[in-house]
């Protein structure tokens, strides 16, 4: 097949996207055991605005008043065959903590033999000078549970011992069909594997939608770590997935529940403050130059956000 792919070693012989498994995936504990404890001014977070898995990372440190427990830096949305970059611009700065230009210092710096993409989110440990994790999924569910001593008086418990059986199940599925199925989408270099990520993702979201016809959240009466893995993509997916990744069966405003479920969460603190349009559009619409080798970025579309969203009325539980 001739088609070129954005990522070669992450493209099936049928032309479906797979993501990469290799990662760091140290953890870091409350107790020390794994050799990594959670205290302040020893982890570094690095993000981008654009990712919508670091974007995980930074509502989590927001919402539980990590933020001076935990620092953070953000690269610039533009990525180019060096990958991510430490530069000034708006919303993004230098490297405060190694001085790095380039995020593959930091990974080359943990592994030299290192071989996969330089991605964000991951966190630097200043006392053993080295990544500790790029895992997205510990990172959130870690600022959860392991540095608890340090959350903010009235944290909000994101991922409580008796849902966390609902929460996973949630979260594998939405991860499976949602979160990764707009990447199997928008990097398929066949047809067919387009159509398939197309149709599941559809599916989901409008499984997702009933759900949310009768319940204000995804698990239970109360925000939990599964809200803010489908809100990072839910906030991308008109601007973004819609057009870009070609997830254009329906737009995220189609659906009624899901665009006032979106609008809720955008509303409270650290989430809506949280997103950067400017970063997020400039990021996907300059960086896939298989996809956009034109490297336009789209003025549209405009969406209210602020817009209303009577969500308070939905008390029940799943
Ligand atoms: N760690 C991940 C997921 C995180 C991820 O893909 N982040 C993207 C940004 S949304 C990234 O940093 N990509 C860097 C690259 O492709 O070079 C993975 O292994 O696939």
């Amino acid at each position: 097949m001739s088609v070129r792919s954005q990522f070669p070693s992450e493209t099936s012989p049928t032309g479906a996207f797979v993501r990469q498994q290799y990662s760091i995936r140290d953890r870091i504990t409350a107790d020390g055991s794994s050799g990594f404890p959670a205290v302040p001014d020893r982890y570094h977070l690095y993000v981008s605005l654009a990712c919508p898995w670091a974007h995980r990372a930074i509502i989590v440190r927001r919402l539980l008043g990590l933020e001076p427990v935990v620092s953070m830096s953000v690269v610039d949305p533009i990525r180019d065959a060096r990958g991510w970059a430490f530069r000034d611009g708006e919303g993004h700065g230098p490297d405060p903590v190694c001085n790095f230009e380039f995020l593959s210092e930091a990974y080359l710096r943990t592994d030299p033999a290192f071989t996969g993409r330089y991605t964000v989110p991951c966190i630097w440990d200043r006392v053993a000078g080295r990544l500790v994790t790029n895992n997205y999924p510990d990172i959130t569910i870690d600022f959860e549970t392991q540095f608890a001593a340090y959350h903010r008086p009235g944290a909000p418990s994101l991922y409580p011992e008796p849902l966390r059986h609902d929460i996973d199940a949630v979260n594998e599925v939405i991860y499976t069909d949602i979160n990764n199925g707009v990447y199997k989408a928008g990097f398929a270099t066949s047809q067919q594997a387009y159509e398939e990520a197309v149709d599941r993702l559809f599916e989901r979201l409008d499984w997702v939608e009933a759900r949310l016809a009768q319940q204000r959240y995804l698990v239970g009466a109360r925000l939990t770590e599964a809200d803010i893995r489908l809100f990072t993509t839910l906030v991308r997916f008109d601007s973004v997935y819609f057009g870009h990744f070609k997830c254009n069966l329906r737009r995220l405003v189609d659906y009624p529940h899901l665009w006032g479920y979106a609008r809720d969460l955008f509303q409270r603190p650290g989430f809506g403050e949280t997103v950067n349009f400017d970063h997020i559009k400039r990021h996907y619409y300059m960086t896939h130059d298989h996809i956009n080798p034109t490297r336009i970025v789209p003025k549209g579309p405009i969406i209210d956000w602020a817009a209303p969203h009577d969500r308070a009325r939905l008390t029940r539980s799943a």
